[in-house]
């Protein structure tokens, strides 16, 4: 009788073909359409697969995992892998990988359009033309906070936040970052940025932006506090994780002037958007759409793909996919890379 293959299940449609190499070695169960898998899905979907291919929406713990004893392997598209308790998934020798590297220039240049359009109120002049309230060209209207000249804080500097540092030496920023540990200098004189203290970062930045990666440390890590600490008139933006952001306490600083705008790409209970932040004008509102180009969402999916197949001990990578998390990668504030 014919030994049975292993087994994988990619949680979402993502690239036939790409999804296709996987079938060399494996029988793969596809979803044929976008879902939002409960967990009780996820757990029945893992029950019997050896590997499993997901994204962010899907959430892997202890729980999706108990029922599954041949599961060896989840690899993540994406670089960000809160979705995934890579301690319990450790736990059980189950190798979780994400995929670094090929997402960050793109999430780079969309950081930067996202804080430009929220300084320059680029959304908010388009829904006031639209909504046919331009009467006529004024001298004061929808100004904006400066770009050029101005002081750039990031808040985590792994690969993107460098990527972001780099795009703000064309435009003459002044670049600040923070980072549990400082960059060596060459990486610091490449980005032309000046490691500061949390503190100082909050006080001087006039455009601050989250890279960082969502962990349970640094939840809220912008609250009502920091956001008393930052430059009256400053900006924030996020393109990284929903849960670093107390989106209360940013809808209060923005509806009190505190701030003059805001950038967010990401959300704490995505895809809801707290009612208080889309009433706000001042904040320019994206759906997770920072990695989102054709030829990048498909490097994510090839590195994922590569990492599943190494990680199940098969292809030129055997036992040694490029990007495995850990629980000390996982439980550490790291920089999103
Ligand atoms: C992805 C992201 O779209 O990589 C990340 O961490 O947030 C996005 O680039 C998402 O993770 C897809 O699963």
């Amino acid at each position: 009788m014919a030994e049975s293959r292993p087994k994988v299940w990619v949680s979402q449609p993502l690239y036939e073909d790409l999804e296709a190499r996987l079938e060399q070695w494996f029988d793969v169960t596809r979803t044929a359409q976008v879902t939002d898998h409960a967990p009780a899905a996820i757990a029945a979907a893992l029950a019997d697969a050896d590997g499993a291919l997901v994204t962010l929406n899907d959430r892997i713990g202890a729980a999706e995992i108990a029922g599954a004893p041949r599961l060896r392997a989840v690899a993540n598209v994406g670089v960000g892998y809160n979705n995934l308790d890579v301690a319990a998934l450790a736990a059980r020798g189950i190798v979780a990988t994400n995929t670094p590297g090929v997402l960050t220039e793109t999430t780079a240049d969309f950081g930067f359009a996202l804080m430009m359009a929220a300084a320059r109120r680029i959304t908010e002049a388009e829904h006031w033309l639209r909504d046919g309230r331009w009467q006529g060209w004024g001298f004061h209207q929808m100004l904006g906070a400066e770009i050029h000249g101005s002081t750039l804080g990031i808040l985590g500097m792994g690969r993107i936040g460098q990527g972001i540092a780099r795009r703000a030496r064309g435009f003459g920023m002044r670049v600040l970052y923070h980072n549990r540990s400082r960059l060596p200098d060459a990486v610091e004189r490449d980005c032309a940025a000046t490691w500061v203290a949390r503190e100082s970062l909050l006080a001087e930045s006039d455009h601050l932006v989250l890279v960082l990666p969502y962990t349970a440390a640094n939840h809220h890590v912008i609250d009502a506090v920091a956001l008393a600490r930052m430059k009256p008139g400053a900006t924030l933006t996020n393109i990284a994780r929903g849960g670093l952001v107390d989106e209360g306490a940013l809808a209060d600083a923005l509806q009190a002037g505190r701030l003059a705008a805001a950038g967010l790409d990401v959300f704490e209970g995505e895809p809801a958007v707290d009612p208080r932040l889309t009433a706000c004008r001042n904040v320019v509102l994206t759906p997770h759409i920072a990695s989102a180009s054709l030829p990048t969402r498909r490097a994510m999916v090839s590195l994922a793909v590569d990492n599943l197949v190494a990680a199940m001990g098969q292809g030129p990578d055997a036992g040694r996919p490029s990007d495995p998390v850990t629980p000390q990668t996982g439980g550490k504030a790291v920089p999103l890379q």
